[in-house]
């Protein structure tokens, strides 16, 4: 099932997602409201989404799919990101190869709450004290109850890299601001998403309608579990059902490509859509 929320009857309401941008209000329910009742009468969230749904489907834009009740993102994941951010830093060589390389503890960080994040089309921010802001697409999973996965979603974990490489203690900074984080556009449940470790991502940043930045990457270069991500997280850490985890960029841009206030930054993965947000100072 594809879910997300729209704006119905002024108000938002989750959604069933089905294809040709035709989507199925939920009345009366945002998606933290399917979690919470679904946990609580023991169904799924499909089940109950198919149960509580309008029979007839509607034209309306995906807003952003869940208010999560908290954000945390994993980095050096990936072999690029650990590999950039030791080339720029000035600190301890392989300092983020360790925690790439490590088998042990991975590295994961409060990304924020439903605060900073905004959906498909909405506008990410670029600190007004960055130079160097740059997009992270990221594969990420939709949390219940003692992190089982509930579904997977686009993020895009929006970072001031010149606050970061300034000194790895301002991470809290270069992470966590107004409109950090970019969720959407639906939530996959795992039944239809076969799987998560072989998804083709894409991330393009366009100028004044010009291209200047394409990467790809496939999660397969993801060099975590993702269960074991989960599992780390809620290591002492009682994380609420309804949470989201970012698992960690695989695309880098560099300081070349650095986000400029109108950019619009695209993430596709084709089993999840397309994740589209102009930057905007804030
Ligand atoms: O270590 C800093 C952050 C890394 C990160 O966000 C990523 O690899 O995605
Ligand atoms: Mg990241």
């Amino acid at each position: 099932m594809r879910l997300s929320q729209v704006i119905w009857n002024g108000k938002i309401t989750a959604a069933i997602f089905e294809s040709g941008g035709l989507a199925r209000p939920i009345p009366d329910y945002t998606v933290q409201d399917l979690i919470r009742r679904s946990e609580i009468d023991k169904i799924s969230i499909s089940d109950l989404a198919s149960k509580r749904a309008m029979s007839h489907a509607e034209e309306v834009m995906p807003i952003l799919p869940i208010h999560p009740r908290e954000v945390w993102a994993c980095g050096c994941t990936y072999e690029m990101s650990a590999t950039f951010r030791d080339a720029e830093h000035n600190t301890r060589e392989g300092f983020y190869a360790h925690v790439f390389n490590s088998s042990n503890r991975p590295e994961s960080f409060f990304k924020g709450t439903a605060r900073v994040c905004v959906g498909p089309n909405q506008p990410i921010g670029i600190r007004s004290d960055s130079k160097f802001t740059a997009p992270e697409p990221e594969l990420a999973v939709v949390l219940g109850q003692g992190g089982k996965v509930l579904g997977y979603t686009l993020a895009n974990d929006v970072s001031a890299w010149d606050i970061e490489k300034e000194n790895p203690l301002y991470l809290p900074q270069s992470k966590v601001y107004n409109a950090c984080c970019s969720l959407g556009p639906v939530i996959v449940t795992p039944d239809e998403l076969a799987d998560p470790y072989n998804l083709q991502m894409t991330c393009s940043i366009t100028r004044d309608g010009k291209e200047v930045f394409r990467g790809e990457v496939n999660t397969s270069k993801l060099n975590r579990k993702i269960e074991t991500l989960v599992e780390y997280l809620f290591r002492a850490n009682n994380v609420p059902s309804g949470s989201v985890l970012c698992t960690g960029t695989g695309i880098i841009v560099k300081e070349e490509n650095a986000l400029a206030p109108g950019d619009v930054v695209t993430i596709t993965v084709p089993e999840i859509g397309e994740l589209s947000n102009t930057a905007a100072i804030v």
